[in-house]
């Protein structure tokens, strides 16, 4: 036990950038079927995110044709979008849904009750326990922080929730 967390402590603090992970220990994503909803609303990052995202999902054996990309208008429809997303069903069902935007705090109050209500919607769209829905979002100070995390300095975050979609899958077909 003492082992198995020393070497989880070790993944945690072994890695600071977004798009850092180990390679050789990715679950086969081959059959996976992946929705992603990406926020209009700055663009210039969201897009960034998206690139991330997917390079990363086909890195790893993800079929393009398994990939269902949706925008929607901002951040705080990402919950709309998601639920959507993950109501299809039958063959062409997604096993999770990643959501990608990006929120600066502005002068306005907008920040905190956006980023709070998109937490929220995710969180419970993930307490119903059917299929896992990766946070994706980009809350930051201003466009700069933004741009380091989104194929910047810090990585990228669409590479991050990538990683984190097939892990989450492969943990609940485990599971199942
Ligand atoms: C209104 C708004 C503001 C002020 N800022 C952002 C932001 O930084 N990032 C983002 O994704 N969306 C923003 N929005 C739009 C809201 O998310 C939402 O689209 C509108 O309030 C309409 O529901």
């Amino acid at each position: 036990m003492n082992e198995l967390i020393s070497s989880n402590k070790k993944l945690a603090t072994k890695f600071h950038n977004l798009s850092d992970y180990d390679t050789t220990s990715m679950p086969d994503a081959s059959e996976m079927r992946i929705g992603i909803v990406v926020a209009e609303w700055n663009y210039k990052v969201s897009s960034k995110l998206l690139e991330g995202a997917v390079n990363t999902l086909l890195k790893n054996g993800v079929k393009p044709e398994n990939i269902i990309q949706r925008w929607v208008p901002g951040s705080f429809e990402l919950i709309f979008g998601a639920r959507k997303l993950s109501d299809i069903t039958g063959f062409e069902a997604v096993d999770a849904v990643i959501v990608l935007g990006c929120v600066i705090r502005g002068e306005t109050p907008h920040f905190d009750y956006i980023c709070s209500g998109v937490t929220q919607g995710i969180s419970i769209l993930n307490a119903e326990g059917r299929i896992p829905f990766i946070y994706g979002l980009l809350t930051n100070e201003n466009m700069q922080q933004a741009l380091d995390r989104a194929g910047g300095i810090h990585g990228n975050k669409g590479d991050e929730a990538a990683v984190t979609a097939i892990k989450m899958i492969d943990l609940n077909n485990d599971l199942s």
